[in-house]
């Protein structure tokens, strides 16, 4: 399937297609003066809030897809804002922290890769959370991104009106990345996100810098409210991920790795290597599907 089909995608872009006018990806740093068909084979866009996180990734897949090539992954566009590596048919690209972050990127890697050509892309946002009654280590598949509301919708306003969109994720993809996750040996749930704007009160901490409006037992009466409605996670991005995906008919993923057990506290503790290792579970996961799609052979259960 083409990106951004016609009942879903702004007309404007078919008329910069037929050479009215050039479209400016501004925070991506490219347009459509620019020889894009270097993205027209795009098949996956992983996207992770870290930008070193991106380079190793990229670098990671680079070795996995040429093994033994030594020529250094090279950034597209500008780097001031995202940083996008491309290797092969697999797009590496940090996304900052927060929903405002992720969705301007959204906009413009979708309309860059409708300018090039590409058909058949997936989108995966791969990142850390704050688990609700699950381990750190574990990874969480969300099947639906909820509000701090606890609601299935990402609100926007627009003209001064608050706009409601649907945060359901492909169930399909769902599926196939926890399926892979038990076949390598990655211990994974499927399960609802809680998507705030905010690390500390909206994620119902108790160590920010401003004294909380509620109290232990608040918080702790929430998450469980939260548990009891099917949320396994926290984290700040997958709700605009969720909905710009359905609107725009991209098939798309949230996976991300467990840095802290929020029922048991709110600081993330563990030490750099620790949540380096936990990250690499969610990365690992996507990576063997990615390249499972693309037709290598499926690897085993790593022995323990
Ligand atoms: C997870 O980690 C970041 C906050 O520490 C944020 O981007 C998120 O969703």
């Amino acid at each position: 399937m083409e990106v951004l089909p016609a009942e879903k995608r702004n007309p404007m872009l078919d008329k910069i297609a037929s050479g009215e006018g050039v479209d400016h990806l501004y925070h991506i740093g490219l347009d459509t003066s620019q020889d894009l068909s270097c993205f027209a084979d795009t098949r996956f866009v992983v996207m992770g809030g870290s930008r070193e996180r991106s380079l190793s990734w990229a670098e990671s897949i680079q070795q996995q897809l040429r093994p033994g090539d030594p020529s250094p992954v090279k950034a597209h566009g500008k780097t001031e804002r995202y940083t996008m590596y491309k290797v092969g048919p697999i797009i590496s690209v940090s996304h900052g922290m927060g929903m405002p972050s992720i969705r301007i990127l959204l906009h413009e890697l979708a309309k860059l890769l409708r300018h090039a050509g590409a058909r058949d892309v997936v989108f995966i946002r791969v990142g850390t959370c704050g688990g609700i009654g699950v381990d750190p280590g574990t990874v969480v598949i969300t099947d639906q991104a909820l509000n701090g509301k606890l609601e299935p919708e990402y609100e926007l306003i627009e003209l001064g009106e608050t706009k409601r969109y649907p945060s359901t994720l492909d169930k399909g993809l769902v599926e196939e990345l926890h399926s892979t996750a038990q076949r390598i040996g990655v211990k994974s749930i499927i399960g609802s996100t809680v998507v705030t704007d905010d690390f500390y009160e909206g994620q119902a901490r108790l160590d920010g810098a401003l004294k909380p409006g509620y109290t232990e037992e608040d918080k702790v009466k929430f998450l469980h409210r939260a548990q009891e409605k099917g949320v396994r996670n926290f984290e700040m991005e997958g709700l605009a991920f969720a909905s710009f995906c359905l609107q725009a008919g991209i098939r798309g993923a949230v996976i991300c790795a467990v840095l802290v057990n929020r029922l048991e506290g709110d600081q993330v503790r563990e030490t750099p290597a620790r949540l380096g290792e936990f990250s690499l579970n969610a990365q690992r996961v996507v990576t063997e599907y990615m390249l499972q799609e693309l037709g290598r052979p499926p690897a085993k259960k790593a022995r323990t």
